[in-house]
């Protein structure tokens, strides 16, 4: 199977309890190399346009807020298959109903709080990699 990338975020609950280490130390143990990484507080626009999808979800505005509450960690992330691997690792949107192992039922504190971001299938993943680090990091 061809390598593939991903885009990987570390949520603001996760770098505020400085968990950034352990969640790359877990995503480097799955076979997944860091091809680009951006320690950054999003822009309110960013977070807009990066969610635009839920925009007339009743959560929207708080899910923005949160996303630029602090600083996040942006990465695109290389492996096989990358995008379905990384899905299973990070587990389920909610923490409480996540797979143990996962990281969202190891770090996750609510739906909204779930440390981790990964992109959903090889369109999102496309569209969210070009966003933050442009065309050239799809393929370099
Ligand atoms: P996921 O793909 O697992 O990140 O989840 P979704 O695309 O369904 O949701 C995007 C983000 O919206 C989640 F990371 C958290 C947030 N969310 C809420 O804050 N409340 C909800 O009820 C559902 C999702």
């Amino acid at each position: 199977m061809a390598l593939e990338r991903t885009l990987f975020i570390v949520k603001p609950d996760a770098v505020e309890r400085s968990l950034i280490g352990k969640i790359l130390a877990h995503v480097e143990e799955n076979g997944f190399r860091l091809v680009e990484a951006r320690l950054t507080r999003l822009q309110r626009e960013e977070a807009q346009t990066f969610y635009a999808e839920h925009q007339a979800r009743p959560f929207f505005g708080e899910l923005v807020e949160y996303m630029t509450s602090g600083p996040v960690l942006l990465t695109c992330l290389e492996r096989e298959d990358a995008v379905g691997t990384l899905r299973e690792i990070v587990g389920a949107t909610d923490p409480a109903q996540a797979a143990p192992g996962t990281i969202r039922a190891l770090f996750g504190r609510s739906k909204q709080m779930n440390s981790v971001h990964a992109s959903d299938s090889a369109a999102s993943s496309d569209r969210e990699v070009k966003l933050f680090f442009g065309v050239a990091a799809l393929s370099r």
